[in-house]
C-alpha cells in the first residue's frame, strides 16, 4: 500500500550533496581521534520482559528476574558502547511505531511520558525522559525525502513513545545519557511478508548519508525479535523460566539458520535469507529494522557477533553486533 505513496527515487549514486546544514549544531565533527560515521550496528530486541526482568526504577512492575542470558548479552553490549564505541548518538528503528503512510522521524527535543505495552501492561509501564539529536533527526528525514521516500518529522511532544523504541534504548543505555534519533516502521500490518524491505534499504542509505553529513559518530539499533510466534497464555509467574522455550523446533531451527549465516558472514547473504526467514517464522524483521540497519552499514563483508540468543514467551531473540572496519580508530 505505502508503495503508492512513494515518489520516484533518483538513481542510486547520482545524488550530489549540496545542501548546507540548517544550524551550527548540525555539523559537530567527532573529537580528534574518534572517527565519525557508523561505528557499530546492533540487532537489539525489545520484548518488555527484558526490562521487567531488570527491575529498573523507571518501570513500575517488579520481577524476580528471568531471561538472564539475553540480559547478560545486553550487559556486554553496554560495555562495548561505553568502552569502545563511545557514540554521539543512538539511532533506533522500531517495529511498534507503525506508520502506514511514510517514514516518520521523531524530532521532539525532549520526549517525556509513560510507555505502556498494550498486551503486557502488567510487565511494562515505563517512565521515559530522553533527548533527541534534532539536527540529525531532521537531516535523516531530509535525506530520505531526497531519495524519494515519503517522510514526516514528528513535532508533537505529546505523542507517546512506543515500547519497542524505549525497550531497545533502555537495554542498550539505561542511563539515557546519549542523545537519540527514533525512526518509525513504515508498514501496513496486512502486508504480505517482506513487502516493505525495499524502502528500508533506501531509508538505511538516507540514514548513512545524514550521519556522514552531520559528522556524527553513531550506533544503530534494529529493534527486532526473530521468530515471532508466541504463546497465547503466559505462566502465573511470567518469569517462570521452567516454562520458557522455543515456540516449536521449526521456529528455532530457522533462527539458528539465520544466526549461523550472520556468524559466518558476509552480510550480503542475508539479503535473500531475511525474506525466507520471515516467510518461515513470521519474523518481526518483516517490519524492516534489520534491513534498514544492514543497508545503513552498506551490507559489509563481515560476520556478525552473536552476543546471545534466547526465547521470550516462545519468540526468538538475539543480540548481535556488527562493527565495520577500523571501529576502534
Ligand atoms: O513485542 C514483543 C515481541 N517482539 C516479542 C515477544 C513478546 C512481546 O512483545
Ligand atoms: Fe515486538
Amino acid at each position: 500500500m505505502s508503495k503508492v505513496f512513494r515518489l520516484p527515487a533518483p538513481t542510486r549514486g547520482t545524488t550530489t550533496r549540496t545542501r548546507q546544514p540548517d544550524s551550527a549544531d548540525a555539523v559537530r565533527p567527532a573529537p580528534a581521534g574518534r572517527r565519525p560515521g557508523i561505528v557499530a550496528g546492533y540487532l537489539s530486541p525489545h520484548p518488555p520482559h527484558l526490562i521487567y526482568g531488570e527491575n529498573p526504577p523507571q518501570n513500575e512492575p517488579r520481577s524476580q528476574g528471568g531471561w538472564e542470558v539475553l540480559r547478560w548479552a545486553y550487559h556486554r553490549l553496554r560495555r562495548r558502547i561505553r568502552d569502545v564505541h563511545r557514540p554521539d548518538v543512538l539511532i533506533v528503528h522500531a517495529p511498534h511505531w507503525i506508520t502506514m503512510v511514510g517514514h516518520h522521524v521523531n524530532c521532539v527535543p525532549n520526549p517525556r511520558g509513560v510507555s505502556v505495552e498494550p498486551i503486557f501492561p502488567h510487565l511494562f509501564r515505563y517512565h521515559y525522559d530522553f533527548h533527541t539529536d534534532v539536527p540529525l533527526a531532521e537531516a535523516i528525514a531530509d535525506e530520505a525525502a531526497e531519495l524519494g521516500l515519503v517522510t514526516s518529522k514528528l513535532r508533537d511532544p505529546g505523542v507517546r513513545v512506543d515500547y519497542a523504541t524505549i525497550g531497545a534504548l533502555h537495554m542498550v543505555n539505561p542511563d539515557w545519557d546519549i542523545p537519540v534519533v527514533s525512526l518509525s516502521a513504515n508498514n501496513n500490518p496486512y502486508f504480505y511478508s517482506e513487502a516493505s524491505l525495499g524502502q528500508m534499504e533506501v531509508l538505511g542509505e538516507a540514514t548513512r548519508r545524514a550521519i556522514e553529513n552531520t559528522g556524527r559518530r553513531a550506533v544503530l539499533l534494529a529493534s527486532n525479535s526473530l521468530s515471532h510466534l508466541h504463546w497465547h497464555e503466559e505462566p502465573q509467574l511470567p518469569e517462570d523460566m521452567e516454562r520458557e522455550h522455543p515456540y516449536n523446533n521449526h521456529q528455532y531451527r530457522w533462527d539458528m539458520k539465520l544466526l549461523e549465516t550472520i556468524r559466518q558472514g558476509p552480510t550480503s547473504r542475508l539479503r535473500e535469507l531475511i525474506p525466507e526467514h520471515i516467510e518461515a517464522t513470521a519474523s518481526e524483521t518483516k517490519a524492516g529494522s534489520l534491513t534498514w540497519l544492514l543497508s545503513a552499514l552498506g551490507w559489509p563483508d563481515i560476520a556478525g557477533d552473536v552476543l546471545g540468543y534466547g526465547t521470550i514467551i516462545g519468540t526468538g531473540n538475539a543480540v548481535v553486533e556488527w562493527t565495520p572496519e577500523n571501529v576502534d580508530d
